[in-house]
């Protein structure tokens, strides 16, 4: 077993690897990555950059280059839902790219030839992400994840996201870290906590819980692997 952690910021995985203590760094594809051993389970972790493509390259080197069979996502994200409120975590069930368009042809959004406009993450992980967050005494929500190649601040925009996809959160990688584990074969989960509300004041709400958010997250994250390790 040897397990992905990701994020797509610096400071979403800065939690897991203070966790970590110990670890190598390796420089590979424009990326590091931080390789340690966690209760003698092999871990590799790192932060993509923002956006589909970073993060597509950096699951795809994590399964094919680091030899990883599982990968667990740690972040923020912009809350559709408005149960969501900043702090709180959502575990995906499924991820769409919103910004994905070839509606011209008469094809739903998100949805291109051969592909499927929702990705479903791995179920097994979902229950272990349950059961976490039980042990926790931490409601954690369930939803969908819309992504796309956009910092979301403008209520206009999330209100058809919402609409189109049925999404309770969006954020800018999930959706494309699924369709690669998905092609790979590997079990993915990916979980975020929010940082902001994709609204008009999204940018200073996220720049206010960014850091604290992250930490949310990658609590939860590391109590997975936890979990994970002892299974
Ligand atoms: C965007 C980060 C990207 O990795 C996606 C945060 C939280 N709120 C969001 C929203 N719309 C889309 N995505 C998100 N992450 C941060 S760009 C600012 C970078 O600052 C999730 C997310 N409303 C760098 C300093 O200049």
């Amino acid at each position: 077993m040897k397990i992905a952690i990701m994020g797509a910021m610096s400071e979403e995985v800065a939690p897991i690897l203070e966790a970590l203590g110990n670890y190598n760094t390796v420089e590979y594809a424009g990326n590091k990555y931080y390789e340690a051993t966690y209760k003698g389970v092999d871990v590799v972790v790192a932060y993509s950059k923002i956006g589909k493509v970073f993060s597509t390259l950096t699951a795809t080197t994590m399964i094919e280059h680091f030899g990883c069979d599982r990968l667990l996502f740690s972040g923020v994200a912009g809350a559709i839902n408005p149960e969501l409120k900043v702090g709180d975590l959502i575990i995906a069930t499924k991820l769409a790219q919103h910004d994905l368009d070839i509606t011209a042809f008469g094809h739903p959004h998100g949805y291109v030839p051969e592909g499927a406009v929702f990705v479903d993450a791995d179920r097994s992980l979902i229950e272990t992400g349950k059961k976490v967050a039980t042990s926790l005494g931490k409601s954690v929500k369930e939803g969908v994840i819309a992504t796309g190649d956009q910092f979301v601040a403008d209520e206009e925009r999330k209100n058809w996201i919402a609409a189109t996809f049925n999404a309770d959160a969006l954020e800018m990688e999930g959706a494309s870290v699924a369709v690669v584990c998905n092609a790979l074969g590997v079990p993915f989960f990916i979980l975020r906590a929010i940082s902001d509300a994709a609204d008009m004041d999204a940018s200073f709400s996220f720049d206010a819980f960014l850091e604290t958010s992250a930490i949310e997250s990658a609590q939860f994250v590391m109590q997975m692997v936890d979990e994970i390790v002892g299974q």
